[in-house]
Parts: C-alpha cells; structure tokens; sequence
C-alpha cells in the first residue's frame, strides 16, 4: 500500500526537477575557481581561462570568461595563474574578486 503512494510521488519530483532550468527567476550563485589564463581580450574584457572544475557548475575546461572590474582585468597577463569568483546566474556568468597565486614577471 505504501508503495503505490510513494513511488507516484517520487515520479513527480523527479519531473520537477527536471524542469527547474527552464524556469526564469534563479538565484545567483557563486563558486571559486582556480585556474591559469591562456589569452585575453581587451575589447570584450574577457580572459580565456584553463580552469580546474567549478562547483558541480562544470568540469576542468578551456574557456572565456568576462571580468566585471576593469581594474583586475588590465592587471592581468597571460600565464598568471589565478583564483577568482564565478557569478552564474541562469546563462549568464563572470568573475570578480580576481586574484594572481604568482604574478608573472
Ligand atoms: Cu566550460
């Protein structure tokens, strides 16, 4: 007797969750990320990155970041090696509070 009420509702939470990325209002999260830059881009103020992996938001990859300070983007150089913090909210994504382990010289 349990079961028939328990499984039912197990299929229903399953589903919600499923569909929880496609609804709009999502919190902001923040994750740290490790990681060494590989290029960069002044006109877009963004640093392509080969980065450790970052929350359970995605795995050690190669890929672009913005950075939201002007200031620690011009600070930045390619082979520093660097953590920072990821802001992700829904699709959108960027770094702030940009640090270098070693200052390349
Ligand atoms: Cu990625």
């Amino acid at each position: 007797m349990k079961q028939t009420i328990l499984l039912p509702a197990g299929i229903l939470l399953a589903l919600g969750l499923g569909c929880s990325s496609q609804k709009a209002p999502e919190p902001e999260k923040h994750c740290a990320l490790t990681g060494e830059i590989k290029a960069l881009d002044d006109k877009s103020q963004t640093a392509t990155i080969q980065h450790q992996a970052i929350c359970d938001w995605m795995d050690a990859m190669t890929m672009e970041y913005p950075v939201q300070s002007k200031e620690e983007f011009a600070q930045l150089k390619v082979g520093d090696k660097i953590t920072a913090t990821v802001n992700i909210k829904g699709m959108n994504y960027s770094l702030s509070g940009v640090h270098k382990q070693n200052a390349a010289k």
